[in-house]
């Protein structure tokens, strides 16, 4: 057995070491600087305290983005030398962000170990390659990011510094061979397990949904899919699951290949950044094959989802274009040609659906949850169904002590987050998984019929039910950080004066509502009491229209702003409209309170959802 020593490095610490909203993420440059990576890695040993540390079982891997394999081969040495028993590596570093959440709470190994926590390598959704950007996060025994009280401790390591740990003479190990490797050290053995990347969390999969019935609804030809992993990590599972275990065509999947560099695209499911699945969606006949009739993508680490259904066609709509430049009939045809299902709306579709539709909800949802700026679309639901309602702050790790406490099932995020309480992640091919679900149970007794329920009909039918929550987010990324918080101390400060905010409004629009409440969003933790504040601006409308303003946490450069624009409509004459047309008064009066191209130079946002 190879012998290694423990080395103790002299450091000093480095400026901007603060976990963000889920975890470091930083230009590969700056991770490549000396000592950048080892001091946060044995800052987090400090945080969590050597009782915690030594002899553990930690995960380490991630979504394969460029610098990975180093940061795994370091993280490891000073696993070694802080007194880490054991070292879990997903085959090649891969696995997605669900994925380890789930090996940490169900992989058992083979002498009944099992994991206590988890270093994730990704920055999710923000592209990859040496140029672009890295990312470290550290997760909690549960499965869960790390909490605030945590996330701080870190920081405040990182800012005192003195020194790191790291093994010497064991050498970098083979991730990319699946089996055990054991090296001895002062303190006894230190194993290194790299195990199949896909096994644990595909049967955790399997005992969650009826596999059979998804297989049913994939057999028949008039159900066509589309899932693009855009080169990130969920194409490692994507495969397993949607080709080997419920039967989709290969030629299903497309960006399935992992890519350190996400073939140098940018991993954000989302209508801009997904382009060749919007495009095949959006695309009519080609190849004499329709548009699928369902497409779904996923981020870098795929915990995020996006689901598009093929829009029925309006044939008026196309012979009122057509005298139009093609150009112009050109954007809308595709654009019009897919129907987007904004993430607000599918948490709370999902939660309609659940307890009929997923086999592991039979018995009930214990509570739903979504971050402030998602839509009111699931608090409707859980109106309805009676059904305990959380609202949290921005971020995945709110939600898992409403469900460590049994208090949650379902929740979500607008920013392309769903899941349950099945890990303590949010998880892209769950939400592709709970959809084709619900299409399963909604055709079960239809596969044989003249046409298919849609992804569109189950939305328009729920909003039928519910009411609609008209939803769009603009996002100016990359903004000058200094005018980004002049933009945010502006709109705080009108908030002590409301009538002089709605006469501003009056001035703007008149067909817009009263702002009858503004405050900065403000968390108390139900379960532990913990209060996290100025979690973004809001204004609340009296006809039940929301603005918010957010500084977004994920960013590796500047600031980027969130702008959350919504309104609900119940008149079921009113729920078809256009979303951008339906908010148009409500988008000018926010960006004109807010003086966004004042404060910030720009015109227009980097992305609009
Ligand atoms: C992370 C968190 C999410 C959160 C999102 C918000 O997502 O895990 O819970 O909603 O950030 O991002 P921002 O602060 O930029 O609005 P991910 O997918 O980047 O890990």
């Amino acid at each position: 057995m190879v012998m290694f020593k423990i080395a103790r490095v002299e450091t000093t610490p480095i400026d901007g070491q603060k976990p963000g909203t889920s975890g470091l993420r930083k230009k590969v440059k700056v991770f490549k600087q000396p000592h950048y990576l080892q001091n946060f890695v044995q800052a987090t040993f400090n945080a969590l305290g050597a009782d915690k540390v030594r002899g553990a079982t930690l995960v380490v891997s991630g979504d394969g983005r460029y610098y990975s394999k180093d940061a795994i081969q370091i993280i490891i040495k000073m696993a070694a030398a802080n007194g880490v028993r054991s070292i879990w590596v997903g085959q090649n570093g891969l696995l997605s962000t669900p994925a380890v959440s789930a090996v940490i709470r169900e992989r058992v190994a083979a002498d009944g170990s099992k994991a206590n926590g988890a270093f994730i390598l990704t920055a999710s959704h923000n592209p990859g390659g040496p140029t672009e950007d890295f990312g470290i996060k550290y997760n909690m025994e549960n499965g869960g990011p790390a909490p605030e009280g945590i996330t701080d401790k870190i920081y405040t390591n990182t800012t005192t510094i003195k020194e790191y740990l790291i093994a010497e003479g064991l050498p970098d190990v083979d991730i990319s061979a699946i089996g055990l490797t054991s090296f001895a050290g002062p303190e006894g053995q230190f194993d290194v397990d790299v195990f199949d990347s896909a096994s644990d969390y595909v049967k955790l999969m399997k005992s969650i949904f009826d596999f059979q019935s998804i297989q049913k609804l994939l057999s028949s030809p008039k159900f066509t899919v589309c899932y693009d992993a855009l080169h990130g990590v969920a194409g490692a599972y994507a495969k397993r699951i949607f080709v080997e275990e419920l039967g989709a065509q290969e030629s299903s999947l497309i960006n399935c290949v992992p890519k350190e560099d996400f073939g140098g695209g940018h991993p954000d499911p989302n209508l801009t950044y997904a382009k060749e699945l919007v495009a095949r969606m959006g695309l009519g006949k080609t190849n004499e094959q329709d548009p699928p009739e369902f497409g779904a993508a996923a981020d870098g680490d795929a915990d995020r989802n996006m689901i598009l259904g093929k829009r029925q066609v309006v044939f008026f709509f196309f012979f009122f274009n057509v005298d139009v430049s093609t150009a112009v009939f050109t954007y809308e045809f595709n654009s019009n040609f897919r129907f987007f299902v904004t993430p607000s709306d599918s948490v709370a579709i999902i939660a309609a659906n659940a307890v009929q539709a997923i086999p592991y909800f039979a018995s009930g949802l214990k509570g739903v949850a979504r971050s402030m700026p998602t839509s009111a679309a699931l608090d409707v639901v859980a109106k309805n169904l009676n059904l305990k309602f959380f609202e949290v702050p921005t971020g995945w790790k709110f939600f898992g002590n409403l469900m460590d406490a049994g208090m949650c099932s379902v929740c979500g995020e607008e920013s392309f987050g769903t899941g349950s309480d099945h890990i303590r992640e949010k998880d892209g091919i769950w939400a592709v998984l709970a959809w084709l679900s619900i299409l399963a149970y909604k055709n079960k007794d239809n596969l044989g019929g003249k046409k298919l329920v849609s992804v569109e009909d189950i939305v328009r039918q729920h909003w039928a039910t519910y009411g609609r929550h008209y939803y769009t987010r603009y996002d100016y990324e990359n903004v000058d950080a200094g005018a980004a918080k002049e933009l945010m101390s502006h709109l705080v400060k009108l908030q002590s004066s409301l009538s002089e905010v709605n006469n501003i409004i009056k001035g703007i629009r008149s067909d817009v509502s009263k702002v009858v409440h503004g405050d900065e969003f403000e968390y108390k933790d139900p379960v532990d009491g913990s209060i996290s504040k100025h979690q973004g601006i809001r204004y609340l409308f009296e006809d039940g229209s929301r603005l918010i303003f957010r500084l977004s946490g994920t960013g590796s450069e500047g600031a980027t702003i969130r702008l959350y624009i919504e309104q609900y409509e119940k008149d079921p004459s009113k729920i078809g409209r256009d979303s951008q047309d339906a908010l148009a008064p409500l988008v000018e009066v926010a960006l004109k309170l807010s003086k966004m191209q004042e404060f910030t130079g720009r015109s227009a946002p980097t992305v609009i959802t």
